[in-house]
């Protein structure tokens, strides 16, 4: 008898691949509204000051194979085939599960390369693989709403943080702070009662708990640039308050993301190194999860529980 074929719907956020994407992906993300010139100019600066692409396409890539690769090597009944369907540029998560459904999947399972629930984010990427679906008549897709508790992702961070204190100078470490973050989000999703800010102090918990560190805080970070108010306190105002509170080191922990990005590489490795340079702050970010097997070890296991 053949093997079940299970689609993996494997879901993530996209990146210009050159500089004539940039405008069209920046629309998207403005859902239809073309950005002003300044506002371009300033995405492609930051585009430009990180090597003028993102790494991110080929990022996600991997993680997709090296996903499917471990979930068939352990599941001798089933073929899991991987598909990457993304938000905000081709091939977008509709034309995948047309795909998927040409290819002759009847059952997927989807995930998304974003640890934490959020209507604005996960909920958003599984709704639309979803109404796909059912427009089309198939593939029966189950969702993961959220992973960032699986135990092979804890241990990935809490090793990162451990490994990156013993980098520290011995009279540095009690002055010592860890600082995790996640993209901020408009601040009407506390008055929603979205899971997102409790599942991003849940995880920053999680960790801390598991590495044994005394000093750990959390900030949002890489905010909208739009009016309305976004969830606070910004990454950067929090380094200014923990340099009067007396920390002469930062470790940047954005776990809210899981690959080398324009927001890791410009938000972080640019905009808050700047700052702590000028502040005479140590600054320290462990590098991302990107294809560590601990990582895929996380989504793994995620997919696994809803294997039925
Ligand atoms: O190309 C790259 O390497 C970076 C890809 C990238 C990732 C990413 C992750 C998240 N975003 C989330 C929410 C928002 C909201 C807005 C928004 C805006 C941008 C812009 C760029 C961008 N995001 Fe993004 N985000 C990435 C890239 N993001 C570029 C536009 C310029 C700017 O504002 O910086 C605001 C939209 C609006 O204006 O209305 C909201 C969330 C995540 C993490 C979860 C996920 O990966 O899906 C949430 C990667």
């Amino acid at each position: 008898m053949a093997d079940k074929q299970i689609g993996l719907l494997v879901m993530a956020y996209g990146t210009p691949r050159n500089i004539d994407e940039i405008e069209p992906y920046y629309t998207h993300i403005r859902r239809g509204r073309k950005p002003t010139p300044e506002l371009l100019d300033t995405l492609i600066e930051r585009y430009k000051l990180i090597g003028g692409v993102s790494p991110l396409s080929r990022i996600t890539e991997e993680q997709a194979e090296q996903l499917e690769y471990r979930l068939n090597e352990r599941h001798a009944n089933v073929t899991f085939k991987a598909y990457v369907g993304l938000k905000h540029i081709e091939p977008y998560i509709e034309n995948v599960v047309q795909q998927m459904k040409e290819d002759g999947i009847e059952q997927a399972i989807s995930i998304v390369l974003a640890p934490h629930q959020s209507t604005f984010s996960t909920d958003s990427y599984n709704n639309r693989a979803h109404e796909e679906s059912e427009k089309i008549g198939g593939p029966a897709i189950t969702s993961i709403d959220s992973w960032y508790s699986e135990p092979s992702f804890l241990d990935f961070w809490s090793d990162r943080i451990r490994d990156t204190f013993d980098q520290i100078p011995t009279e540095a470490k009690a002055h010592t702070i860890v600082i995790f973050s996640a993209h901020s989000l408009p601040e009407k999703i506390i008055q929603m009662k979205d899971p997102y800010p409790g599942q991003i102090a849940d995880n920053a918990k999680l960790i801390a708990e598991r590495a044994g560190i005394a000093h750990y805080t959390t900030a949002w970070q890489s905010a909208g640039r739009t009016p309305e108010p976004w969830l606070g306190p910004d990454i950067l105002d929090k380094i200014r308050e923990l340099h009067k509170e007396g920390y002469t080191s930062m470790i940047f922990c954005p776990i809210g993301f899981v690959a080398d990005h324009l927001e890791v590489l410009y938000d972080n490795d640019y905009e808050c190194k700047k700052l702590t340079d000028e502040l005479g702050i140590r600054y320290y970010r462990p590098a991302m999860p990107n294809t560590d097997p601990r990582f895929i070890e996380a989504l793994a296991c995620a997919v696994e529980k809803k294997l039925i």
